[in-house]
């Protein structure tokens, strides 16, 4: 009997550590219950002021994760594992991850707020209806420089880039959409071509250009430039306009042979497990006075009318990151060019980034 007992209290204590480890693989796995919400967002995207106004506000705890390129926040939610209620990828992303089921169809009687939309956001080619995808911030992607340090260079061109004066002088923001383009680019090819030898192109163009890149950095591009690290930056419109804010001398251009116009949306991955939550956070992001605040704080381009109206004049009448006609009219959005396409872009910006070392 009191062997029973005993292996009777071995199979509880072991049981009980079983449900202990799982519970804690899930946590550390994004676990979402009824009563936390999983956020999945670029890094510095956010005013953490408005999550935790929304925590207040709805009594869902946020756990918040970051990402730094659609390709790695794409893996992680392939590979599954971690369940995401919310994610914020951008437009080729949202068309890729359509394809292979990743998305949940949204539920627009669940989010009022999308009447604060401007329609021009709305509707786009990646998502029609706007099925899977709710507009969060847009932008485009450029040059910051600090006119004091580059002599006569105003970037009217990419290929400015490559001037001998610029020697260690330009940081790259880490994405090889981003860096292949501009490379595509300043070729005068589209952001968006798939011919191997305009590929192959580019990229010994951009091992042209590596005397001159001191570093290929994430957000932390924002201080170095700002703090005058480097005269030069490859940055997506946003985090121009933040580093502006900080350093009042450096300015900000979209060269004319053309760039990159994004659009980064909200999703709610398929995985999600506070699918309820999900719609309401998304909801509290499209509130006038709640977009305002986040566009504010991040810097970048809202996409929100209602909020637009709020904002200061000099922030919504600014023509470099509220493009006109003319300049948009330059602009290309990226193509979801399909996996294999992808992985090859990936694939020579490494290259580029090997060749460097
Ligand atoms: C914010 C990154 C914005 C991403 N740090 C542009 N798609």
């Amino acid at each position: 009997m009191k062997q029973l007992v005993r292996m009777f209290a071995v199979v509880m204590i072991v049981s009980l550590g079983l449900m202990y480890f799982i519970s804690y693989l899930n946590s550390s796995a994004g676990y979402s219950g009824d009563n936390t919400l999983t956020i999945y967002n670029w890094g510095d995207y956010v005013d953490p002021e408005l999550l935790t106004r929304f925590e207040e506000e709805t009594g869902i705890k946020v756990i918040y994760q970051t990402f730094d390129s659609n390709e790695a926040m794409m893996t992680k939610i392939e590979q599954g594992g971690t369940t995401f209620d919310v994610s914020i990828p951008s437009e080729y992303a949202i068309s890729k991850m359509k394809e292979e089921n990743l998305l949940l169809k949204l539920d627009h009687s669940k989010i009022p707020n999308l009447k604060n939309i401007d329609p021009r956001f709305m509707n786009l080619s990646f998502d029609p209806d706007n099925a899977y995808s709710i507009p969060y911030f847009w932008g485009t992607v450029g040059i910051v420089y600090n006119p004091e340090l580059v002599g006569d260079l105003t970037f009217a061109s990419w290929n400015e880039l490559w001037d001998q004066s610029l020697r260690n002088q330009i940081l790259l923001l880490d994405g090889a959409r981003e860096v292949m383009g501009m490379g595509l680019n300043s070729l005068g090819y589209s952001l968006n071509d798939t011919e191997e030898a305009h590929l192959q192109e580019a990229k010994a163009k951009l091992q042209q250009l590596t005397p001159n890149v001191k570093a290929i950095v994430g957000d932390e591009i924002k201080l170095l430039l700002a703090n005058e690290e480097a005269a030069v930056g490859l940055v997506w419109s946003g985090d121009a306009s933040e580093i502006m804010g900080e350093n009042e001398k450096l300015d900000y251009v979209v060269p004319e042979e053309g760039s990159n116009l994004w659009f980064d949306n909200m999703v709610i991955p398929k995985t999600a497990k506070n699918i309820e939550g999900a719609h309401q956070f998304i909801n509290f992001m499209l509130d006038p006075e709640v977009a305002a605040q986040n566009t504010e704080y991040v810097g970048y381009s809202s996409p929100n009318q209602a909020a637009m109206a709020l904002l200061p004049e000099e922030i919504s009448s600014d023509e470099r990151f509220y493009p006109d006609e003319e300049l948009t009219s330059r602009l290309e959005v990226y193509d979801n060019l399909g996996k294999r396409m992808l992985a090859h872009y990936n694939e020579l910006f490494l290259e580029f980034k090997m060749h460097r070392k």
